[in-house]
């Protein structure tokens, strides 16, 4: 089944002014707090990554199988087309240590891009049809959050990240048993994949003939035609007491409520869809985007941004089911964080854009 929705959103967004009555705030619980909050600082060891070069060569592992074999549930796409002189402003929310300020102009083409999370049901059908191996596979391990962990699985492990000790490395822990081998996905099948890492994500996009979205044109399609908004819907996170995304309610990292409906992740589109018809562009799984990471940005109006040529870690955007505001304010528009492209964890996914009509 092929859906293509063709939108065309003329105006220009995203211009993300500092609220003055909460931007003080933010900031210093963003630097007291936020360091190890989103994922950080989940680097694999290093003797551990050096033999973990995954080469990536779409068309010579994966178009032909890809021709033959098509997802039969392909996700839908939405046109996202920007006016030539329309300025996009990214982030400026005000947390310069991340980068997120200062604003700036930015432009991007109109792209296409996927509505919602990739599932566990799609990326089966890529490893079905492929059989690609993803890291966290290869190296035996990736990190999950202790609270979700069995105490099975907990009870044999040894070492934590030492910033964040709620994330531990689980051996067995992948996109197909995300809490460990006593776990599976068998239930989650509509649910955004994780535990795949950047190149992961790029090798799935490839294979359906599209990419990872950059960091402008996710944060584009994450403000849905909102000026100078925080989130998606605007700048309340719970209008009418509604739940707009699927975030961390509670105490973190001790409680989280449910209050959402979700301890951990939901079904994609469980919530309700922004401006441009997107469904959990923020909360769900955190967005690989492949931009590499910098927080040093010119603002001199910019054309298509992609990103510093190198760096060490890749950006990702929209936060997670495990997000509170106490702890890893990054369910914002304008937010980021960063992970090494190998890194894979249990609240870490992507969706994918594309240029042309997939
Ligand atoms: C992938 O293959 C497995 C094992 O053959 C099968 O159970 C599953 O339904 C397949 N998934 C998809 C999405 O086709
Ligand atoms: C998957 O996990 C559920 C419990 O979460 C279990 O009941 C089921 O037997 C498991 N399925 C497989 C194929 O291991
Ligand atoms: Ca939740
Ligand atoms: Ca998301």
């Amino acid at each position: 089944m092929h859906c293509f929705v063709f939108l065309f959103i003329f105006g220009c967004v995203n211009k993300a002014l500092c609220l003055q009555s909460s931007c003080g705030v933010e900031q210093e619980l963003a630097t007291t707090q936020g360091a190890a909050g989103c994922g950080w600082n989940l680097k694999r060891p290093a003797a551990t990554v050096e033999h973990r070069t995954v080469s990536v060569d779409p068309d010579a592992k994966y178009s032909t199988l890809a021709n033959e074999e098509m997802p039969t549930v392909q996700g839908e796409e939405k046109k996202l087309q920007t006016r030539s002189d329309c300025l996009m402003v990214s982030s400026g929310y005000g947390i310069l240590l991340y980068g997120e300020g200062p604003q700036r102009p930015v432009h991007v083409d109109s792209f296409y891009m996927d509505i919602q999370e990739v599932t566990n049901r799609q990326f089966q059908n890529f490893v079905n049809a492929t059989g690609y191996v993803t890291e966290a596979e290869k190296f035996g391990d990736s990190f999950v959050f202790e609270g979700i962990l069995s105490e099975t699985v907990k009870n044999q492990i040894t070492q934590a990240v030492a910033a964040a000790p709620w994330w531990l490395p689980v051996k067995g822990a992948s996109w197909r048993h995300p809490e460990g081998p006593d776990s599976n996905i068998t239930d989650r099948l509509n649910h955004p994949v994780i535990h795949v890492s950047w190149m992961d994500a790029v090798a799935y996009c490839s294979w359906a003939s599209k990419r990872l979205p950059t960091e402008a044109e996710w944060e584009y399609a994450c403000r849905g035609g909102l000026r100078d908004r925080l989130y998606p819907w605007g700048n309340k996170l719970n209008p009418k007491g509604q739940h707009y995304a699927n975030l961390w309610q509670g105490d973190f990292p001790s409680h989280n409520s449910g209050e959402d409906g979700y301890i951990k992740t939901s079904p994609v589109m469980s919530f309700p869809s922004n401006g441009f018809g997107l469904y959990d562009m923020v909360g769900n799984a955190w967005e690989w985007t492949s931009d590499w990471w910098a927080v040093h940005h010119t603002t001199d109006q910019q054309h298509n941004p992609k990103g510093p040529p190198s760096g060490t870690d890749k950006v990702k955007k929209g936060g997670s089911y495990m997000c509170h505001k106490s702890y890893c304010y990054r369910y914002r528009c304008a937010a980021r964080s960063q992970n090494t492209p190998d890194s894979s964890a249990s609240n870490l996914g992507f969706r994918c854009a594309s240029q042309d009509q997939r």
